[in-house]
């Protein structure tokens, strides 16, 4: 065990969006760790933020009448308060636009500076004539240069995923009123990041936490490394020192952010930044793996050249499912924390159990009701709770108490084999093996009540009984301990149970090994409530409406897409014409050739109305006709324009007054 100190961080929440489940899967398990590691005698510092910068932002502040600021505060407020109901307690929880980090960041940006890792360069920017500003990133839209997709100004979102440079983007738009971008030549500064390759390339040989973050920036590295664009032209940010007309762009400040949190909570607490930061602490980063790229290749690059320490450990999650679906918030499949899930009275630790246990950190994980409710009801009701409550219940009600008698060896062994499996697999970030060890001892203990029957056994042999059930109370003592990172309420309310006064989070795991003293049993109450179908059928219903609106949205959008705009109407030329003459096309069934008087001109057309009219009885009828459309040979006669005509027996559209021939038709 390293006695070195530790700081845990979690990837930043943009402050433009509710607290959904995809959040989750990274901030529970990064809060079990934190948590582990504290039972464990370690002392760590947990701090996040929100990410309040950037062009999103800005756009979604201006969609709601409203600044930057306010709006970040908002969700700044909901992330966190989101968070400590789910059990997520961070030391601090700053915020990227305070001022410790934008004096942190302007420190760090004139470090790059007076060290020469940053240079000017001209660069060719999109900027809106209409809204007379430049486009940096999500202002702008366009093709992608690599794969010709469509795709967001900083990045290919939809197609091959490649992070995008300002001005790389093929024909940008305005993202906010649609306006063809036009090109502007600006000034703009760049890190030069390609001059780190061969020391990334060495660092991450021994970056520590999940293999997928190291070994996906090694690829990447060893593939391609441009110098990094870290300004753009808008007023929302922190400015870019040396060119005040500029900020940095938001991924340089955002994860300097870490350290202005640690700063912010060192200074509260008297306590130094530094030791994280330029000494010998550990700092670990949970993050989502489509962040990967700025953790383990940006950052620890401008750490480094700014003479910062660098991060031992990223640690990043798997993707995640909902239903069997890939995870996405337009389509509806996803679960949001507040709406879907706390605010209908499930237990937060229920869902941590879920994100922890269900597969390895790294691997994919699938959220379902049906999985929900089956994992609820079977191993936290049935296994967890049913032992833990008969446990208690018996003692405290057929024996008065916690039996004097001292627990088996044997049972000792138990928790210390669980103990050794749970520790390497905690502090490996396997979540899913830790508490599958965990749920092993529960099921062991529930195994070993029902075996050993003490209500049976009370009636021939108390001794025999009180031992039984001393054994029982000891692997609950040890399964609270344990579960204290996975489930902190639900654990919490057991240790009570057990008659412990002082939180359970200020225990030592080592007290796994020693027997109940001191404490006087409460009141047995099931701590586990199970999920009835009824329950369940709700839950169901409303994931189930959600993913229907979400498909009536786009249907909706794509109706919207298929409409003609007033202009794309004017462009079609219809006049009122009068037919000339009239004659078969020999060869042909259906075609006829029409000479048309429009006014200006007289014209030919190819049309395929002879099954339904003669010759002879069209000569001098007003038609209608298209006159703008490319001309075209039809069985070799040449058709310049289209006489419009009426379902599949042409029925011609004729005007019901007397008008002239070349009357344009509005
Ligand atoms: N705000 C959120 C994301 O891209 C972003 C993380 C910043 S971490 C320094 O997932
Ligand atoms: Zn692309």
């Amino acid at each position: 065990m390293s006695g070195k100190p530790k700081l845990v961080t979690c990837g930043l929440p943009y402050t433009n969006g509710l607290c959904h489940i995809g959040h989750l899967r990274t901030y529970v398990p990064a809060d079990c760790y934190v948590r582990y590691l504290r039972r464990a005698g370690e002392d760590v510092l947990f701090v996040c933020g929100s990410d309040n910068h950037g062009t999103p932002i800005v756009v979604s502040a201006e969609g709601a009448g409203t600044t930057p600021r306010a709006f970040s505060e908002k969700y700044h407020t909901h992330f966190k308060e989101t968070f400590e109901k789910m059990g997520v307690i961070f030391d601090h929880f700053g915020m990227t636009d305070d001022p410790t980090n934008h004096a942190r960041t302007q420190s760090i940006v004139k470090r790059l500076i007076d060290r020469g890792y940053v240079y000017a360069e001209v660069i060719n920017q999109s900027y809106c004539t209409t809204c007379k500003r430049s486009l940096p990133d999500r202002y702008v839209e366009g093709t992608c240069p690599h794969c010709g997709k469509h795709a967001r100004g900083d990045e290919c979102d939809q197609g091959c995923g490649r992070h995008l440079e300002p001005g790389e983007i093929l024909e940008p738009t305005c993202t906010v009123c649609q306006t063809k971008a036009e090109t502007r030549q600006q000034e703009h500064y760049f890190f030069k990041l390609s001059t780190f390759k061969e020391y990334l390339l060495d660092y991450l040989k021994d970056l520590n936490g999940t293999i997928n973050a190291k070994n996906y920036a090694i690829g990447w590295i060893e593939n391609e490394l441009h110098d990094w664009c870290i300004t753009r032209t808008m007023d929302w940010g922190v400015r870019f020192p040396g060119n005040e007309d500029l900020v940095v762009y938001v991924w340089v400040d955002a994860p300097i952010g870490y350290i202005s949190f640690t700063e912010e909570w060192a200074n509260a607490h008297g306590d130094d930044w530094r030791r994280f930061w330029c000494g010998d602490g550990e700092v670990t980063h949970f993050i989502g793996s489509d962040i990967i790229y700025h953790h383990c290749i940006f950052w620890p690059a401008l750490l480094h050249a700014a003479g910062y320490g660098t991060p031992d450990a990223v640690v990043a999650s798997g993707m995640l499912k909902v239903e069997d679906q890939k995870f996405s918030k337009s389509r509806g499949y996803v679960v949001w924390a507040n709406e879907d899930y706390l605010d209908v009275n499930l237990p937060a630790d229920y869902l941590r159990y879920y994100l922890l246990s269900y597969t390895s950190h790294t691997k994919e994980l699938n959220f379902s009701w049906k999985a929900y409710q089956e994992r609820v009801n079977n191993e936290l009701v049935n296994t967890l709770g049913n032992f833990m409550y008969r446990s208690i219940y018996f003692a405290e009600e057929k024996l008065g108490g916690i039996p004097a008698t001292p627990p088996k060896e044997e049972i000792f062994d138990e928790i210390r084999r669980t103990r050794d499996l749970v520790d390497p697999a905690f502090r490996a970030f396997e979540f899913k093996s830790g508490v599958d060890a965990i749920m092993g001892l529960a099921t062991f203990g529930n195994n070993y009540i029902q075996k050993n029957a003490p209500w049976k056994l009370l009636k021939t042999d108390k001794a025999a009984a009180e031992g039984v059930i001393a054994d029982c109370l000891q692997i609950v003592k040890a399964l609270a301990l344990f579960l204290e990172p996975v489930m902190p309420e639900k654990a919490s309310l057991c240790w009570k149970m057990l008659g412990y006064e002082t939180p359970l989070a200020s225990h030592h795991l080592d007290e796994a090994d020693t027997p109940l003293e001191g404490v006087t049993l409460r009141k047995a109450a099931p701590l586990f409530e199970k999920i009835d179908d009824e329950q369940y059928a709700v839950l169901e219903a409303t994931f189930t409406r959600r993913v229907d609106e979400a498909k009536k949205k786009q249907e909706r959008h794509e109706v919207k897409k298929e409409m003609l705009t007033i202009d794309e109407f004017g462009k079609m030329e219809l006049c009122v014409g009068r037919v000339l003459e009239a004659e078969a096309i020999k060869g042909s069934k259906k075609l006829l050739r029409i000479t048309v008087d429009i006014g200006s001109e007289k014209r030919q057309v190819v049309s395929g109305i002879a099954p339904y009219y003669k010759p002879e009885e069209l000569e001098g009828t007003l038609v209608v006709m298209v006159t703008n459309l490319e001309p075209a040979t039809i069985f070799g006669v040449e058709s310049r324009g289209m006489i419009l005509a009426a379902g599949d027996e042409a029925a011609l559209l004729i005007p019901n007054r007397e008008v002239e021939p070349g009357t344009r038709i509005r």
